[in-house]
């Protein structure tokens, strides 16, 4: 029988299938070829035996929390309280692109700007519209229509507005979607631990614990590739990285604005902190 892992609980494995939720051990064999089943994984189970026999192929995966087969991740991002940094978004929007994980973004905190305050953080938002499915907070009945037939993550940095927004979305879900909840007070134990819940006819990785999603170092041509919009100015120059490049169409589209200068700036961001990581790799 086919089902899904949704939690994981020291040894056991808790899985979903068609009509009841199994709790599974995993075979000797799994431990042996140090291949464990993640918190996402479709897998074939022995029902009678309750054990998992298969992991079936992974279409994604988060090395921390340490879950597999996410489709989309919902940036959310506060435009204020903290700041907008878009140096953020745009990481983070680099490591789902390259990850096969669809991105969309939110935007939170509208409500604390001034008009002025809001006219240029609009331009901003304005050409993420343009590369993006972008959603303000305060869209709701729209935001509930995305997780539809998919298994969504929030990411976004502490205080953004994830677990306010959650609560909006469905007021009785108790949700945590990173960070140590509160209630559980410091010093106290604390779990970390992901979980898919099922959510608007799709699903969410809650993900209690965890402050941000780590995925593996990217190569700078990887980074480059994970700028979409790009891709819309081909180069003269095979393999271009866009950067000293003569004649390079990326730059051209920088110098007439219609590649944003803050995007291209994030993007030399990552390169550098990429080729960085390309060369210690290298000394090794
Ligand atoms: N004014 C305003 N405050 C917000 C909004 N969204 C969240 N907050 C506040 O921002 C703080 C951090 O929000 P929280 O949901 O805990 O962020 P998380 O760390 O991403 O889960 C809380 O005090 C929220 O009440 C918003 O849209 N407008
Ligand atoms: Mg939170
Ligand atoms: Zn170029």
């Amino acid at each position: 029988m086919e089902g899904q892992i949704i939690k994981i609980l020291s040894n056991q494995f808790i899985v979903k299938c068609d009509k009841e939720v199994v709790m599974c051990l995993i075979k000797g064999k799994f431990r042996k070829d140090k291949l464990l089943p993640l918190v996402g994984d479709k897998v074939i189970i022995d029902k009678n035996q309750k054990i998992i026999t298969k992991i079936l192929p992974r279409k994604t995966e988060i090395r921390r929390p340490s879950v597999s087969n996410i489709t989309q991740g919902i940036v959310v991002a506060s435009v204020k309280k903290p700041d907008l940094d878009t140096n953020l978004i745009d990481k983070i929007l680099v490591e789902l692109e390259f990850n096969n994980i669809k991105p969309l973004i939110c935007f939170t905190k509208i409500d604390l700007l001034t008009t002025d305050e809001w006219i240029n953080i609009q331009a901003i938002i304005d050409y993420y519209k343009k590369i993006y499915p972008v959603y303000l907070s305060s869209e709701i009945e729209e935001i509930k229509k995305v997780f539809k037939d998919e298994i969504t993550v929030l990411t976004g940095q502490t205080g953004a507005g994830k677990s306010t927004l959650i609560n909006r979305l469905e007021p009785s879900l108790k949700l945590h979607t990173g960070e140590i909840s509160e209630a559980l007070g410091r010093g106290r134990h604390t779990t970390r631990h992901a979980e898919i819940i099922d959510l608007f006819q799709g699903q969410l990785l809650d993900t209690p614990g965890f402050s941000a999603l780590e995925f593996p170092n990217m190569l700078k041509k990887e980074v480059r590739d994970a700028f979409v919009e790009f891709k819309d100015f081909p180069c003269p120059y095979r393999d271009c990285m866009h950067i000293k490049e003569e004649d390079c169409n990326v730059k051209k589209a920088v110098s007439n604005g219609e590649i944003a200068r803050f995007r291209y700036n994030n993007y030399l961001d990552l390169v550098k902190t990429a080729q960085e990581e390309e060369n210690k790799f290298k000394r090794k």
